[in-house]
C-alpha cells in the first residue's frame, strides 16, 4: 500500500460525500498516482464502514465491467468488485430518486442468490452453480462519482465501482433449469428496446463474474456468504437515464424486473 490511513480515511469521505450530496469530483488518482489496487481497495473498505457505523446494512456484492462492451465503453481491461447498501434497493416497479444522482445510467444484469458460502481460491463456475440458489433479472443504476464518468480502474474501484440503486424481480429460476449463456435479455427504455444482449456476454458465463468474485476475495481472506445477493455486471453497455424515464428488463425464462425515474 501507498497510501497512509488518514489519507485513505480522507478519500473515502471525499467519495461518500459526493454520493450523499450528488456532486461530482475529478478522479482520486490525479491526486494519488501512486495509489495502488489495495489502496483502491481501502478506500471502499472504509467507505463500507463508514455506511456500516451509520446504521446501513450491507444487503450484497456486485461485479462490474465484466463483459467487453462495458470494458470498452469505460477504456479498462479489468473486472472490478463493490458492495451494495440496503437504501440501494428499489422495489420491483417503484421509482428511483434522479434529484439524489449526478448522472444514473442502468446496466441489464444477472442476479445471483447464494445458498452456500464460496470460498476461493480455485472457484469456479461449477461451485458457483452448486451453490446458487437462484438467479433473477436485475438492473443496476451506477452513477460514477467522477466528472464526465471519466476514470481509471483504481478510481472506480475506490468509489465503489460506481454502485447507488438496484432492482431485482421478476422470476426467481435455479441455475441449473437454463443454460446461462444463451439466456436472452432486452433492456427496454420508455417501451422502446434500447439494448440486447446474452449472458455470455459476462465473461463467457455470468456465474464466471462470480467465481472471480470468490477469488478476489479470497485473497482477502474474506468469502462470499451462504444468502448473499450478487450483480455479476451489466451485459450490455450502460444506458443513461434522467427524470420521466422508465426501464424494464427482460429476461428469457426470468420475466422481467423495472423501475422509473422520478
Ligand atoms: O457495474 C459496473 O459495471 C460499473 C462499474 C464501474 C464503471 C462504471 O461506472 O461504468
Ligand atoms: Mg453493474
Amino acid at each position: 500500500m501507498n497510501l497512509d490511513q488518514a489519507t485513505i480515511v480522507k478519500l473515502a469521505q471525499r467519495l461518500e460525500a459526493c454520493e450523499l450530496e450528488a456532486t461530482d469530483t475529478t478522479k482520486i488518482t490525479d491526486d494519488y498516482p501512486d495509489m495502488d489496487w489495495d489502496d483502491a481497495y481501502a478506500i471502499q473498505d472504509e467507505i463500507r464502514r463508514m455506511k456500516i457505523a451509520r446504521g446501513s446494512r450491507i444487503v450484497g456484492l456486485k461485479a462490474g465491467l465484466t463483459s467487453h462492451a462495458k470494458m470498452k465503453q469505460m477504456g479498462v481491461e479489468t473486472p472490478c468488485f463493490g458492495f451494495l447498501a440496503d437504501y440501494f434497493a428499489v422495489p420491483e416497479g417503484g421509482e428511483c430518486k434522479v434529484s439524489q444522482l449526478i448522472h444514473p445510467k442502468v446496466e441489464p444484469e444477472i442476479a445471483f442468490v447464494t445458498k452456500h458460502a464460496l470460498r476461493g481460491p480455485g472457484c469456479h463456475i461449477g461451485a458457483v452453480l452448486a451453490a446458487t440458489d437462484f438467479v433473477m433479472p436485475g438492473i443496476e443504476v451506477i452513477d460514477s462519482r467522477y466528472r464526465d464518468f471519466k476514470f481509471d480502474l483504481k478510481s472506480v474501484i475506490a468509489d465503489n465501482t460506481s454502485a447507488v440503486r438496484f432492482v431485482v424481480g421478476g422470476m426467481p429460476v435455479a441455475p441449473l433449469q437454463m443454460d446461462l449463456r444463451t439466456v436472452g435479455i432486452v433492456l427496454e427504455k420508455n417501451g422502446e428496446p434500447v439494448a440486447f444482449g446474452a449472458g455470455a456476454a459476462v465473461l463467457g458465463h455470468p456465474a464466471a463474474a462470480i467465481a472471480m468474485l470468490a477469488n478476489h476475495l479470497a485473497a482477502r481472506g474474506e468469502e462470499i456468504p451462504a444468502g448473499s445477493l450478487i450483480l455479476s455486471g451489466g451485459i450490455t453497455e450502460a444506458i443513461a437515464v434522467q427524470a420521466g424515464d422508465s426501464v424494464c428488463l427482460r429476461v428469457q425464462g426470468m420475466g422481467s424486473v423495472g423501475m422509473r425515474f422520478i
